[in-house]
């Protein structure tokens, strides 16, 4: 056995599925989760020592690639003052004082640990504030593993199968409605039938947990309208796309405005961080201010902190969004080219440096047509292309991600070796 296989056994006998998170289980794709040892700008070192093209980037955060310069000296010198105080902390303040800068929704913000943990307050916020208690989402959507959120969820659960989790009651359940994205009229339908009981609206603005599903025109606005018409909040969750496709995430996109964004993964720069925000009126309803309760023992770390300041200070600074797209255009162009040659029907929608594949002759636009692609297919791309040495997404329900740190050389290659891959076929 190598090494990555030594550490996988030794770790299935104290870990359940020998992982701290579902997906790394390699469970959908088959064979043994290679362990990573280190990893540098656009790549990993294993466990034995192969070196990867990463498309997964920590699932999200290392926009910048992995082991940046920049963030681990915020974080080293941040050390240096301690590693927690449970007190309020100057670095908080530069994190509320750069999210409101650039996300134009966010009037007030609170720091979290997680995604989950920002996507549960704020759908709580969203019943505490309008005094109802129904919860809208998507099938396919992931919005972590909140109990009530965790009803027909995307990535891991998705992945595993099961998208709706055991353990999650009936009763909890209940007050989760799931409507089809990209369709307003059956939205719309829902709210009717639900009038007066709908507290909030959550959605993936770019739906990237069941692969990547981009929103019809309109769509998006639509949704802005009927969480108008009905009471509704609005909550973007963010936590993805936010710092990803621009400073204001899908909000620099789309002239639409929630009423709350979840955050994370970048803005913790590949630290523990999550984030929500939103309307003064309604994240005043927090406490100590009001009844909602939230906290977090760890929330507004100094580390977490340090290395989300720089991560997005970065961004602001250098503004890499047209050059990320251009890297994702290029992946995009390099995959459908192959699949056209090979005569394999693909879709590879992509959005920034985001995109996912869809082995499907039809544009996919729904839960449902994601998981009527192909996912052999899939599979059989993911394992040519490990075996070359380019890590994809261990699963057709999640997204491919790029930094900056894959310009060069490590694009150049890992074209080659998707173009083969799909070629393969
Ligand atoms: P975390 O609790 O994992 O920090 O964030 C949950 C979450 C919330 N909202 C969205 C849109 C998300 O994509 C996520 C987490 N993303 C997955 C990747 N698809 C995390 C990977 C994992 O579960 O290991």
């Amino acid at each position: 056995m190598n090494n990555s296989e030594q550490l996988f056994q030794r770790a299935l006998a104290m870990i359940p599925g020998g992982v701290n998170s579902p997906v790394r289980a390699f469970r959908s794709v088959g064979g043994t989760p290679f362990f990573t040892r280190s990893a540098d700008g656009a790549r990993l070192t294993t466990a034995d020592g192969k070196e990867l093209v990463d498309f997964v980037l920590t699932w999200g955060p290392a926009i910048h690639g992995h082991n940046d310069p920049d963030i681990r000296a915020a974080v080293r010198e941040a050390l240096d003052r301690g590693t927690s105080f449970g007190t309020p902390n100057p670095l908080e303040v530069e994190m509320a004082e750069l999210i409101l800068s650039c996300v134009p929704a966010v009037k007030k913000v609170r720091m979290t640990n997680s995604g989950t943990e920002a996507t549960m307050s704020a759908i709580r916020l969203a019943r505490g504030y309008t005094g109802r208690n129904k919860i809208i989402k998507f099938s396919g959507c992931y919005h972590g593993h909140v109990d009530s959120l965790l009803v027909k969820a995307g990535s891991g659960a998705l992945t595993q199968g099961n998208p709706d989790s055991a353990g999650v009651t009936p009763g909890t359940a209940a007050d989760t409605l799931v409507a089809e994205y990209n369709n307003l009229p059956a939205l719309s339908a829902l709210f009717d039938a639900n009038a007066g009981q709908v507290a909030g609206l959550i959605v993936e603005p770019y739906p990237a947990n069941v692969g990547l599903i981009l929103p019809d025109d309109g769509f998006l606005a639509g949704l802005r309208a009927l969480c108008t018409k009905h009471g509704a909040v609005l909550i973007f969750d963010e936590v993805m796309t936010g710092f990803r496709l621009s400073l204001a995430g899908t909000q620099g996109l789309h002239d639409v405005v929630p009423d709350l964004v979840c955050m994370g993964k970048i803005i913790g720069g590949g630290l523990p961080v999550g984030a929500f925000g939103g309307k003064a009126e309604i994240m005043d309803k927090l406490a100590p201010l009001g009844p909602v309760y939230q906290a977090g023992t760890l929330s507004g770390n100094p580390l977490a902190m340090a290395a989300g300041l720089a991560s997005v200070r970065k961004l602001k600074a250098q503004n890499p969004f047209a050059r990320l797209d251009a890297l994702g255009r290029r992946v995009r162009d390099t995959l459908l080219a192959a699949a056209q040659a090979k005569g394999v029907p693909l879709q590879v929608p992509q959005v920034g440096s985001m995109f996912s594949l869809f082995f499907n002759a039809q544009r996919v636009r729904n839960y449902d047509q994601a998981v009527a692609s192909n996912g052999d297919l899939y599979r059989k791309v993911f394992r040519t292309s490990l075996d070359k040495g380019v890590y994809l997404a261990p699963s057709p329900y999640e997204t491919a991600f790029l930094s900056t740190a894959h310009e060069g050389r490590d694009i150049d290659k890992a074209c080659e070796v998707l173009d083969a891959a799909v070629r393969s076929l």
